[in-house]
């Protein structure tokens, strides 16, 4: 999984490069400590609410009680029942048969078991196609605009790649707007369409101009819908058709940005998303407003789906890429 923008992204430099990049890992300590603890920082709600418990629970005298306290904590943290289920499980056999010695050992392998759980795929995001076409889809007010605002700006200001934005969210006056000014902040071109006219027009013309001026990604923004709406959902499929056929393979990411705040619904959510619009991975916003952000542990387990980036913050610096283990780390390792 990435720990870092540079790992996220799979470039023709970066391909097959895996021993190169894991000097790259160790080469850079300190940055990586930087992020590891704003990441502790922006999880501070679920911190508290769960590293209470871990503590008294795996630090003290291991009964029966420890393994359903420690159940009860992750779930109120939104870890997911089933998902707990078999984490406990297999923690609480492996201490019973004497592997795991004390508060420190058990916590650790928490941590493993928890991030392999959340682990599918690689959760990278392939940019070797020119241009890559990412799409952005989701419920209303999830962090859409925002994601890939914070997603240009990392691309662009920091990876030197060319980025064009595509304003297919031509239902809200506003949205183009909003869009328009991360275009600014992020030094990257943007193709609007009048407020009311076709999304996958803008979506094909966004497509078209970054293909005729050798732009490495395009990222298409798009109208924020209820997973109810089976019309709005259908809209969402036909936008996917026309972006295909103005260029093949494409898109070739789509990201469903979930809030975490809205808990469990965002998993009912993501189920017809992905029906709807060939979802292929995650983004899980506004983590630093919530207690439960345990949530990110589930969504792969169950959903299936790789959880590429999280937002924990409004800044460009609070998204990035999702790494299972460090994640849970920061959720749960003692000071
Ligand atoms: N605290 C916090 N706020 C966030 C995060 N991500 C997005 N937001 C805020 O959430 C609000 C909605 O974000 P947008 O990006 O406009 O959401 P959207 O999905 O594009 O919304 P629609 O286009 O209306 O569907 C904004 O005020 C963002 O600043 C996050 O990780 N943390
Ligand atoms: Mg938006």
């Amino acid at each position: 999984m990435a720990r870092d923008w540079s790992e996220l992204f799979i470039t023709e430099e970066s391909d097959g490069r895996a021993g190169e990049e894991q000097a790259q890992r160790t080469a850079a300590p300190r940055q990586r400590g930087g992020l590891f603890r704003r990441l502790r920082e922006s999880m501070a709600k679920t911190r508290q609410a769960l590293g209470s418990e871990i503590q008294a629970t795996l630090f003290g005298v291991l009964d029966e009680q420890t393994w359903d306290r420690l159940e009860e904590a992750l779930i109120m943290a939104d870890v997911g029942a089933s998902t707990t289920a078999s984490v406990v499980q297999t923690l609480e056999q492996e201490a019973s048969e004497g592997q795991l010695e004390g508060g420190a050992a058990l916590s650790e392998r928490l941590i493993e078991l928890l991030a392999a759980t959340a682990t599918v795929g690689d959760g990278r995001i392939d940019i070797r196609p020119k241009p890559t076409v990412i799409m952005a889809v989701g419920v209303n007010g999830t962090g859409k605009t925002t994601t890939i605002g914070k997603l240009a700006w990392h691309l662009h200001e920091q990876l030197g790649h060319s980025v064009l934005l595509g304003a297919a969210d031509t239902f809200r006056a506003a949205a183009a707007e909003q869009l328009q000014g991360w275009a600014e902040r992020a030094g990257c071109e943007i193709v609007t369409g009048p407020a009311g006219s076709d999304p996958g027009a803008v979506a094909f013309d966004a497509i078209a101009q970054a293909r005729a001026r050798g732009v490495d990604v395009v990222i298409i923004d798009t109208a924020g819908r209820l997973h109810t709406q089976d019309d709005l959902m259908g809209e969402l499929a036909k936008v996917r058709r026309v972006i295909a056929r103005q260029l093949e393979g494409a898109p070739h990411e789509t990201l469903l940005t979930i809030d975490a705040t809205t808990g469990q619904n965002g998993l009912r959510q993501a189920r017809l998303f992905t029906q709807a619009a060939d979802v292929s991975g995650v983004v899980l916003t506004k983590l630093d407003g919530t207690a439960r952000g345990g949530i990110a542990l589930a969504i792969a387990r169950e959903l299936s789906l790789p959880v590429k980036l999280i937002g924990a913050g409004e800044s460009v610096e609070d998204l990035r890429p999702f790494d299972p283990e460090d994640f849970a780390r920061a959720l749960i390792a003692a000071e």
